[in-house]
């Protein structure tokens, strides 16, 4: 499927972009957990405009530069709709190298394991606490009310998620460490 299609569709529903403008929404808002390269967008931009979902209107810019700005069409509306609403099954875990070597521990001696362990949860601990910043800017930014009518209400769901997340990878790490310093070396 062409997830990228609605990223583009949901952006361009909040208002018209440009294709920079778009480019630059993907790397500030989006990117931290849907990233897209250039390269990716212009095609898909092409596309949706071939289809009938996005339209654009060349202005001129300054003297004599040209920009095509985008906006969804009524029919882009219909299908970036139908999207959010669909139910959909629950995907393959996202792979995560990190786990694999965690199914691999006895491959290693037991201090390699530990330093590895250690690594990541410091490492994790950094996430989560970019995490926790990102989400209080956010709520001074909302002020005190983020429910649903919040134009932030979407960026707070995924904060909170992503904070649940790392804190929750940290708190098996940990359990993880205590572990492995109880060992006991054998008889
Ligand atoms: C953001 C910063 C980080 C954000 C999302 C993330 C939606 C991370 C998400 C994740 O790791 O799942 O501003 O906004």
């Amino acid at each position: 499927m062409r997830v990228l299609k609605y990223a583009i569709l949901g952006l361009l529903d909040k208002g018209s972009l440009s294709g920079y403008d778009m480019t630059s929404r993907f790397k500030a808002e989006l990117g931290q957990f849907w990233s897209a390269k250039h390269s990716q967008i212009y095609p898909e931009l092409k596309k949706l405009t071939d289809e009938g979902f996005i339209e654009f209107k060349t202005v001129i810019q300054g003297s004599k530069l040209e920009k095509k700005m985008y906006s969804i069409t009524l029919e882009g509306k219909r299908e970036l709709h139908e999207w959010l609403t669909a139910f959909k099954p629950v995907p393959d875990t996202v792979k995560d190298e990190f786990m694999l070597k965690a199914y691999f521990i006895s491959a290693m001696d037991l201090e390699e394991a530990k330093a590895l362990f250690a690594d990541q949860l410091s490492k994790r601990k950094e996430k989560a606490a970019f995490l926790k910043k990102k989400l209080e800017e956010l709520k001074e930014e909302a002020g005190q009310s983020i429910s649903f009518r919040s134009p932030h209400f979407g960026h707070y769901l995924l904060l909170t998620r992503a904070l649940e997340r790392e804190n929750g990878y940290c708190s098996w790490l940990l359990a993880a460490l205590e572990m492995l310093a109880d060992d006991q070396p054998p008889a």
